[in-house]
């Protein structure tokens, strides 16, 4: 006999009412990670740099694009392992969550980083669309934290930078449109 099979009607409805909800929360905050609202999306950020400006801090402004990608690939692994791995060690901040250099390290570092960025991301994307995941438990490494908390972190802290990338490509007469 089945565990469903023995519930009352109305105490089955609103079992599935509460996974329904959940499922729901989670593709939110997937639709969130992705970038898929509010501005323009990842890829087209990142495509088409040329090698010659990965390097270039616009006047006025701090960091190079070499230096935004990097930054945003560090974080984002950082809020990962730190989401999923509670022996996870952070890097030393700030220093550690930026590159040595303003300039690439090579002239296939730009695309590794892209795909890095993209691995990390897709990561943080299965781990909340887990069923297995609860979005909203205390996290054992810091009970102030949850995986929803971190995703939302993630989420945010990209936005930032993308858009800061976007202005510097634009200032750097690096961007398309
Ligand atoms: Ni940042």
């Amino acid at each position: 006999m089945s565990v469903v099979g023995v519930l009352p009607r109305d105490t089955l409805q609103q079992i599935q009412e509460a996974m329904r909800k959940d499922q729901s929360l989670r593709e939110h905050v997937v639709f969130l990670l992705k970038g898929e609202g509010a501005h323009v999306g990842f890829e087209g950020t990142f495509k088409d740099m040329p090698a010659s400006l990965q390097g270039n801090r616009p006047t006025g402004l701090p960091h190079s694009p070499w230096e935004l990608l990097e930054h945003m690939r560090i974080a984002q692994g950082d809020i990962l392992e730190f989401t999923r791995d509670p022996k996870h060690v952070s890097p030393a901040w700030p220093s550690g969550y930026w590159p040595a250099s303003p300039e690439p390290t090579g002239s296939h570092a730009w695309g590794k980083s892209v795909s890095a960025f993209e691995a990390g991301l897709n990561a943080m994307v299965e781990l909340v669309r887990d069923e297995s995941t609860d979005l909203l438990a205390p996290l054992s490494q810091d009970a102030e934290k949850t995986v929803l908390r971190e995703a939302l972190l993630l989420a945010d802290h990209n936005a930032y930078h993308l858009g800061q990338l976007v202005l510097v490509r634009r200032l750097l007469g690096a961007w398309a449109s």
